[in-house]
């Protein structure tokens, strides 16, 4: 049975089924019920409208024989998904008349649901559209990652400072999901590996279990709905009763916390990776199961071995999955008796692998002789693929060097395809960090430029754009986004220009309620709302940002009646708890905003606000509200950005580096329509190799050294000079980001972003110009490219 032979839900049936499993489910009298048991129940009632489709899917592949994606992550940063499946199922109105005839207001019922926070950021979050897009375009996936106990940390901030707290969004029931207790695999780690009988034997030294935790995840009206299988380590052994009865009660439960570990948290650190063992072994942990599964899954269909890479292609979202490569061919030498050779082929053939960033620092390597002693025989089975591929390139790079397993050229060995996230990118890839690889294997190397999906970000957390363009253009844009190109036609029409400012406005009225209610903080809606929301990182330079805020309430003190344009400067982000200079941007973006935001002469003007605890929810508020994007990053350095597309298919303009994406957005949307500034990936790099260019800038530009002497003087700081010793030592010594040689192109270009703002028609063509021009960054397209370039899959309905 498909979505559409089921009974269609209406808001009495729906009523019925909330009622039902509050009292059966909950256990909750209707009368005594919380809004926790509300939001369970009216899940659950949602929950049981996917079972059918994700049946049907489920069946259809198995007979279709499909071939299915393994979408490998070690994250999916999904957000709430109460409001993700009435959207998809198109149940929203039936929803909210439902609710409100058990008399419950259904937006506040699911603004009660936890994020599930299983990302860090930019990566995380494009697993879940692409989860989104795959069941939406009906290509048969599943998402494989690990079932965190903890999320991404809570952020908060004591005089200005970024703390953190453990995220608990297990604390309560997980409804989503469905346990599959009797789904689980052995994993082992550590011990030796013997050779018996010309075949190597690991003998492992510890063993998990993983355990799989099942989300069905639905697409757009429920034609198709494929499963995202999330891992969590459990102990072989449930309790040591040897030691409980020696009265040794602590080590009685050494198996079990040994064994949690392992899925305990979400390693939150986007900065490094040092040798961190409990990494390393969450890696493998849930990579291996997943190759487990998918093996078990495929020979259950009774294919043969050697069949795998037409019924399976492996996708490793950057190299935390990259392990696969060697465990895949592990199990087939030694459990499937293949050939060294054939062992690697057919691996090969599906495996694709898909580079996130150029970042020396984010590329993962492993010591040596911490990766031997977790995985010996993975050692031993790189070094063999590693001996192959040098043989049979005659290439010099090398997978092992210096006492590291290097996982990025793992992954480029193991992989048919290589896709980078956008052009600029990818040729960047093949230019830079795998250059020697790419002139081994030309054609390994590809792009893929991100999307995102439209279903999340538009047609949801926007219903007053989605409105308006559903009444000038119809809803063919629902489908394929690529239709909002028609809305070019009435970019000039001053009615339909009227009805865009007026759905901006209730936008940013929604966004200052809910800051109002959150942190009693009143915002002038009638100023521009400048946003920058993404990850703390030197490269992305929201200190560029602040700087320029500075420097604005400088301009507008010194001349307090000229005819400024107010803004509001939003940030929203986290650092990672280990990055000093990211936490030292916050602390001076915090600083900054209590004294500018209670300055009489200013404030009418210029006010900066960070709400705590950046998060998916908290992006489909800011997101709608926004005027102006910023994109500020050090071009070369942002692999794509996928932020920028939210905001632009949102009405906000950019303003920009030539950086990842953005140098696809300002092609879509035109150049006249995006505010661009800055040096190009290629001046950055010959800037780097001018001696003391930082310094030089610095001192050529007065409106920056005022700035940077107002922060060594203390204005920020209640009068510590050295509060921002760091930021202020970094950017005249060595500013390898270049701030200071952006800073004045910048500055002026954000002037001139306030005049255009002023000329009320012209900024709203530009802001509907953008929305216009933005269907090609629906994630749909960049699944389609995958598998047609990459998977060899398509659609099966
Ligand atoms: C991001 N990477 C890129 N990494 O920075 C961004 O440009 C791109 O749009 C996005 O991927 C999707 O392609 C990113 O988010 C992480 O968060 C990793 C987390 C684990 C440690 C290493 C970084």
């Amino acid at each position: 049975m498909t979505a559409q032979n089921q009974t269609p839900v209406t808001a009495e049936s729906l009523q019925s089924e909330i009622t039902r499993h509050l009292k059966l489910s909950l256990g909750k009298d209707p009368k005594h019920a919380s809004l926790y048991d509300w939001r369970m129940s009216l899940s659950l009632a949602l929950r049981d409208q996917v079972v059918e489709p994700w049946f049907a899917s489920t069946r259809q592949t198995y007979e279709g024989k499909h071939k299915r994606v393994y979408y490998l992550s070690m994250e999916f940063l999904i957000g709430r998904l109460i409001e993700d499946v009435t959207i998809n199922l198109d149940v929203e109105g039936v929803a909210v008349e439902a609710m409100s005839a058990l008399g419950q207001d259904y937006y506040t019922v699911v603004a009660n649901e936890p994020d599930a926070a299983l990302g860090n950021g930019g990566l995380g979050r494009l697993a879940a559209c692409f989860m989104d897009s795959l069941a939406t375009l009906a290509i048969p996936a599943y998402g494989y990652g690990i079932r965190y106990e903890h999320g991404l940390f809570e952020q908060h901030f004591e005089n200005g400072q970024q703390t953190e707290t453990a995220e608990g969004w297990l604390a309560q029931r997980h409804v989503w999901e469905f346990e599959r207790p009797e789904v689980a695999y052995n994993i082992h780690f550590g011990g030796y590996v013997s050779d018996e009988g010309g075949k190597a034997h690991w003998h492992p030294a510890e063993t998990v279990l993983a355990s799989a935790y099942d989300t069905p995840v639905v697409g757009w009206k429920g034609k198709w709905a494929n499963t995202l299988r999330l891992w969590a380590a459990k102990p072989v052994k449930l309790f040591d009763l040897d030691s409980f009865n020696r009265g040794d009660y602590v080590g009685a439960n050494a198996p079990e916390r040994l064994a949690r570990t392992i899925s305990r948290v979400l390693y939150p650190d986007d900065t490094t990776q040092d040798g961190k063992e409990l990494r390393l072994k969450q890696e493998y942990f849930f990579t291996s199961a997943s190759i487990k599964d998918l093996l078990r899954r495929f020979l259950s269909e009774g294919n043969k071995i050697e069949d795998l890479p037409n019924h399976v292609a492996i996708q490793l979202n950057d190299t935390h999955p990259a392990i696969a490569g060697p465990e895949l061919v592990r199990l087939l030498i030694d459990k499937h008796d293949l050939s060294e050779e054939a062992a690697i082929d057919t691996a090969r053939q599906c495996l694709a692998y898909t580079n996130h960033t150029l970042l020396p620092e984010a590329l993962e390597s492993w010591p040596e002789d911490l990766f031997a002693r977790i995985l010996p025989r993975h050692h031993r089975i790189i070094q063999m693929i590693q001996e192959r591929h040098l043989q049979q390139t005659g290439s010099h790079v090398r997978i092992i060097e210096h006492g590291n397993v290097k996982m990025g050229e793992l992954a480029f060995v193991m992989a048919h395809h290589v896709n980078g996230v956008s052009a600029l990118h990818s040729e960047l890839v093949k230019e830079t960090v795998f250059s020697d690889l790419h002139a081994a294997y030309p054609d390994r190397i590809l792009n893929q430029t991100n999307g995102i999906t439209p279903r999340r970000w538009l047609y949801s957390c926007n219903p007053a754009l989605r409105g308006l363009i559903n009444d000038t253009i119809g809803t063919a844009w629902h489908t394929d986004l690529e239709q909002l190109q028609d809305l070019n036609a009435h970019l000039d029409d001053a009615s339909f220009q009227q009805a865009f400012r007026a759905a901006k406005a209730t936008n940013k009225d929604r966004m200052a309620k809910w800051l109002k209610d959150r942190n009693g903080i009143t915002l002038d809606t009638s100023a521009m709302f400048d946003i920058q929301i993404k990850r703390i990182h030197e490269y992305k330079r929201q200190h560029m940002n602040i700087l320029e805020t500075i420097a604005l309430w400088n301009e507008i003190r010194d001349n307090p009646t000229a005819n400024w344009t107010p803004r509001v400067k939003i940030f929203g982000g986290k650092a990672a708890p280990g990055y000093a200079l990211a936490k030292s941007i916050i602390h001076l973006i915090n600083d900054v905003a209590a004294t500018i935001n209670n300055d009489p002469v200013t404030k009418d003007l210029l006010q900066v606000v960070y709400p705590e605890n950046y998060n998916v929810s908290m992006a489909e508020i800011l997101i709608p509200a926004s005027d102006l994007s910023e994109q500020i990053s050090t071009a070369g350095k942002e692999a794509s950005g996928t932020g920028n597309m939210k905001l632009s298919l949102n009405g906000s303009p950019t303003i920009g580096t030539l950086d990842g994406a953005n140098v696809e957005i300002r092609e879509h949307v035109g150049a006249e329509n995006f505010f661009l500034f800055g040096l190009t990936a290629q001046e950055a790099d010959a800037k780097r190799g001018e001696h003391g260019y930082s310094r030089r800038a610095i001192e050529s530009s007065p409106v920056l050294s005022r700035v940077l002497g107002q922060i060594a003087a203390g204005v920020f700081s209640a009068g510590d000079r050295y509060r921002y010793s760091d930021i202020l030592h970094n950017l005249y010594e060595h500013d390898y980001f270049l701030l200071s040689c952006d800073f004045d192109e910048y500055f002026a270009k954000q002037r001139e972003v306030d005049a255009v703002y002023q000329d009320v028609p012209r900024w709203t063509r530009m802001a509907a110009a953008n929305t216009a021009g933005m269907g090609w960054f629906s994630s749909d397209r960049t699944i389609r490219g995958y598998a047609k370039d990459i998977w060899g899959t398509a659609s099966v309905i």
